[in-house]
């Protein structure tokens, strides 16, 4: 390997979302290099700008909070914001941090190999460039590499293919198009009814239907918008203090502790309720209990009964074979009434999935669609997806790839023993989605920068975790996953939406205070299952 265009960094951060983009601030002390496969800033929130795509966390809280008056300037015209509107943001915090000057846009990285006598990091991306560095922070995202199913004869199809993660920034024109859509996740639930108003036609191939419930979005209110700006040091830190860092109603009953005219009550506020996930926390056993959880199931069912007028369309878009919240509850507008329009209709494939495209459009293993125009909303590979993209090399020449071959395996979701200097943002094993992104990448930014300010004053060169902290961080996991109702439903959080795809559940859901705590006393209790040297 030659040393000719190397070029020397302290830190290089991977990926300019908004992790990334506040690791580049918490960290510009030192020299920082941060290489982005976008050609712009914010992540998920640059690369999804299909039509309709808006966060399900209300913006005061989908936000900053280490700069007071970003948090006191900063306006949300909505309640959930809209992606233009997050992109927005996005840039305007890397102009007014000056984080550009550190970011290479349209650059991934290709590969990275740990030198064990440097202690350094080789970084190597597809334009070319070759970093030496003594840090590398993965802050690469959840939801980063999109899922595409190997469908045969993509190119025989006439008419466009698009993947909603990979959205086109001028746009797609629909009128008069006969459009088919699959996958009716978060995603397509967000993008078909804005479609459905615009298309000649609209066919969704669903192969599992989903739970939705209505979106609250709503102008921000002007006193709302004040009291928060007024409280929003408290707010960020009960925020940490929830499960989800998030501010909801956190129920005290269980729903056997409610008589049947309660429960109703109770169900149809959280309907009502404007919030996103006040379903799943309708009572405090939603997600641990069964019975409680096919109360939710059935109450959501009734509400698809009552809004689509078809009965046999109504009963396809039951969900039957998962718990509530076992797949990420999907929050929209309008999309079971979407259902009662003339030009949309659901084809079920699961029982005759997809078979290939064909020159006119879509083959099942029963019938052939005619399309001009095919959406794929069909998910990510996700939480290992973007890390498991690139080529790294750890100690003794060991690879990620082979490391993960069973499923990913990390200490505290930050480190992977093996693979020293090396530190993940929401990475394998971290509340990432179930709790607030934005704040808890927030909060995950610090613990790591604090661990490299420590590193450098103590004059420490190298970081790993240990193989035994690993494995306890993995029974952990195991611990807190089991007592959910998570684990019977197949979804992105344990990898079973990709065909093959192996490991368990890769998302911590002891809940945000809990994950925190354990990271702290970690580092309170001597570097607990870490070596330093
Ligand atoms: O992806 P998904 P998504 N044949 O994996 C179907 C976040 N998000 O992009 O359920 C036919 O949920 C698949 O079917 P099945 C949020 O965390 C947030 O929608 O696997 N269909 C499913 O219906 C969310 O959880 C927001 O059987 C196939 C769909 O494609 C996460 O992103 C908005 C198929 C994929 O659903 C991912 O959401 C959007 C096949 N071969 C996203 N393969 C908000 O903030 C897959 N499918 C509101």
């Amino acid at each position: 390997m030659s040393n000719k265009n190397v070029e020397h960094a302290d830190i290089v951060i991977i990926g300019a979302g908004f992790s990334g983009m506040y690791a580049i601030h918490r960290l510009r002390n030192y020299k920082v290099v941060c290489l982005e496969s976008g050609a712009g800033v914010g992540g998920t929130w640059y690369w999804n700008r299909y039509p309709g795509a808006r966060v399900d966390i209300q913006s005061v809280e989908y936000s900053y909070g280490f700069d007071e008056k970003l948090q006191q300037e900063w306006h949300w015209p909505e309640y959930f914001s809209a992606q233009p509107d997050l992109e927005r943001y996005a840039n305007h915090v890397a102009d007014r941090f000056d984080l550009r000057e550190h970011i290479r846009f349209s650059n991934p990285v290709k590969s990275m190999q740990f030198d064990e006598v440097e202690n350094r990091w080789h970084v190597y991306t597809d334009n070319g460039d070759h970093l030496l560095c003594r840090y590398v922070i993965a802050a690469t995202g959840s939801l980063t590499a999109p899922n595409m199913p190997p469908w045969p004869g993509r190119d025989r199809f006439k008419g466009d293919i698009y993947h909603t993660a990979r959205w086109p920034a001028q746009g797609v024109d629909f009128a008069g198009k006969r459009v088919g859509f699959i996958g009716t996740g978060s995603t397509g639930i967000q993008a078909m009814p804005i479609i459905a108003e615009q298309a000649q036609e609209l066919v969704v191939f669903q192969r599992t239907p989903a739970f939705c419930m209505p979106s609250g979005n709503r102008p921000l209110d002007q006193a709302y918008e004040q009291d928060w700006k007024a409280n929003y040091e408290d707010r960020r830190r009960q925020m940490l203090q929830t499960y989800g860092a998030s501010i909801i109603e956190y129920p005290t009953a269980t729903a056997a502790e409610c008589s049947p005219e309660q429960q109703a009550e109770i169900l149809e506020q959280a309907w009502n309720s404007k919030s996103s996930f006040q379903l799943l926390f309708a009572f405090r056993d939603v997600m641990t209990n069964a019975a409680a959880n096919e109360l939710v199931c059935e109450f959501v069912r009734d509400k698809i009964r009552s809004i689509v007028k078809n009965p046999e369309t109504a009963t396809s878009l039951c969900p039957t074979t998962y718990p509530i919240g076992g797949k990420r509850l999907c929050i929209g507008n309008g999309y079971y009434d979407m259902y009662n329009r003339d030009n949309v209709t659901l084809v079920d494939v699961k029982e005759s999935p997809i078979a290939e495209f064909t020159e006119s459009g879509l083959r099942t293993l029963s019938a052939d669609y005619d399309l001009d125009v095919i959406i794929t909303a069909t998910g990510f590979d996700a939480v290992t997806g973007a890390m498991s993209r690139i080529d790294i090399q750890g100690s003794n020449k060991s690879t990620l790839t082979d490391k993960w071959a069973e499923g990913p395996t990390t200490y505290l979701g930050a480190m992977v023993s093996g693979f020293p200097n090396m530190f993940m943002i929401h990475g394998p094993s971290t509340p990432a989605a179930q709790a607030q992104m934005i704040t808890t990448g927030e909060w995950q930014v610090n613990w790591t920068a604090d661990i490299i300010d420590r590193m450098e004053h103590e004059g420490l060169v190298h970081i790993d975790a240990t193989e035994q902290a690993e494995q306890q961080w993995a029974e952990e996991v195991d611990m807190v996953s089991e007592q959910s109702l998570h684990k019977f439903a197949d979804s992105w959080y344990n990898g079973k939406n990709i065909e093959g795809k192996k490991g368990g559940f890769m998302i911590y859901v002891g809940g945000f205070p809990r994950f925190a705590e354990l990271c702290d006393s970690a580092v309170a209790n001597g570097y607990e299952g870490f070596i330093r040297k």
